[in-house]
């Protein structure tokens, strides 16, 4: 057992606290991480909203970080102590049915446990004063220390900034990735991109290298205009200076609709913009954001009957054990720069301002240090 500074989420809608909680040390399959940073992303700030089906408190949130293997369990052969990883929400066990179907990254191994909070074995390795603290996303990076499955670790280049790269544990594959993998967006196509956050902003650098010719960004927050210009956006709009709806000023900006666009907000009355903004006959739209329990998608089934397609894409449709340490590399290489993302760092102790950054619309991604 070994102690850790950790933010703790009590409760739905309080502010994170900081205390010393017991990590028990890996078990069979399993990893201790030492945290050298993680990101803040808007999914922390959805399940601590109370939205999330899934939430479940007291947790340990955070899946966006950056680690050094500190120890691990038996039966461990694919890291070892001192390795550089990025934790995975998304695993990847190579065995199951999902990982060999070769259709999908929704590796299904942990999936069950890793939605109550526990790890495969169905108990926790945090606790305080003896009580669970549970784990989240199955990866709990908002702790100095934190246990994974060791599928659910990338091994990645040394080389890398951990605090830098962290940003590929979420937001920033996330975005790239859904414009890559799962719309395999192509030379010349179109693109409209709702929200313009870490996931938007990602969005728009897959845009670009996928050789897009347009690139329309939007957002209620034009604060964000600036920084997707020099992303690579060619448009930015604000819904709020119109008064119809957006999908109407789109189709008529681009003779008829875009080719693809997609979702990076969460919120499901955009996601129907988003899907009637593409083009008759092979528009496709892709939901990147997530909606709270309760929440449903509304269209009128002639948009899909008319050639329009809708999808959702989970963390860009990364494998993350065999394609994310390519990621890094590609980064290393300078194809993609992740400074534009992190406007703000702090200390663990600081936390809840990310939050309050975010909230505020005044960050991209706040990265914690530890
Ligand atoms: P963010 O808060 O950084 O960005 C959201 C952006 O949307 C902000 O710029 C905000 O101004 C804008 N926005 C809000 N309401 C809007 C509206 N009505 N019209 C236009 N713009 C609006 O969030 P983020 O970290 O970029 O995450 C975006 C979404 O993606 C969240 O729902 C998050 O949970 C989800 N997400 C999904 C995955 C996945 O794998 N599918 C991964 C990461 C994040
Ligand atoms: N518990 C949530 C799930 C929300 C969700 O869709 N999460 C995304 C990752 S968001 C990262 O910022 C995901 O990977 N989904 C696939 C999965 O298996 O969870 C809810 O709303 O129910
Ligand atoms: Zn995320
Ligand atoms: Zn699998």
């Amino acid at each position: 057992m070994i102690k850790s500074r950790a933010a703790i989420a009590w409760a739905a809608q309080r502010p994170l606290e900081i205390e010393l909680v017991d990590v028990e040390g890996p078990k069979a399959g399993e990893v201790l991480l030492r945290m050298v940073a993680s990101g803040v992303c808007h999914t922390d700030a959805y399940t601590l909203s109370g939205a999330d089906p899934e939430g479940i408190f007291p947790a340990i949130l955070g899946h966006e970080g950056g680690a050094i293997v500190e120890e691990v369990g038996a039966g461990v052969t694919s890291v070892k102590p001192g390795d550089h990883v990025i934790p995975l929400y998304t695993p990847e066990c190579g065995q199951c049915k999902y990982c060999l179907s070769g259709k999908t990254n929704l590796c299904q191994a942990i999936r069950a446990t890793q939605g109550k909070g526990l790890m495969p074995d169905g108990s926790s390795r945090f606790s305080l004063h003896g009580k669970p603290i549970y784990h989240y996303m199955g990866t709990s990076t908002f702790s100095e220390y934190t246990v994974l499955p060791e599928i659910a670790v990338a091994k990645i280049n040394k080389a890398a900034p951990l605090e830098k790269v962290c940003l590929l544990g979420c937001g920033v594959t996330t975005g790239m990735g859904a414009v890559l993998n799962t719309a395999k967006v192509e030379a010349g196509a179109t693109v409209a991109i709702f929200g313009l956050g870490g996931i938007g902003l990602s969005a728009i650098i897959g845009a670009v290298m996928a050789g897009a010719s347009r690139i329309i960004g939007i957002d209620i927050n034009p604060a964000k205009f600036e920084i997707a210009r020099q992303l690579g956006a060619t448009d930015t709009i604000n819904p709020l200076d119109f008064d119809r709806p957006i999908q109407e000023v789109i189709v008529e900006l681009t003779d008829g609709g875009v080719d693809y666009s997609f979702e990076c907000i969460g919120n499901v009355k955009v996601m129907r913009s988003a899907l009637e903004c593409c083009h008759k006959g092979w528009g496709e739209s892709v939901i990147i954001g997530v909606a709270g329990a309760g929440e449903e998608i509304a269209t009128r089934p002639f948009q899909l009957v008319t050639g329009r397609v809708w999808r959702g894409s989970a963390f860009g449709g990364v494998r993350g054990r065999s394609e994310l340490p390519d990621y890094v590399e590609r980064y290393l290489k300078g194809e993609f720069e992740l400074d534009t993302f992190i406007t703000h760092t702090m200390a663990l102790e600081d936390i809840n301002t990310a939050f309050e950054l975010m909230h505020e619309g005044k960050s991209i991604r706040s990265v914690i240090h530890f």
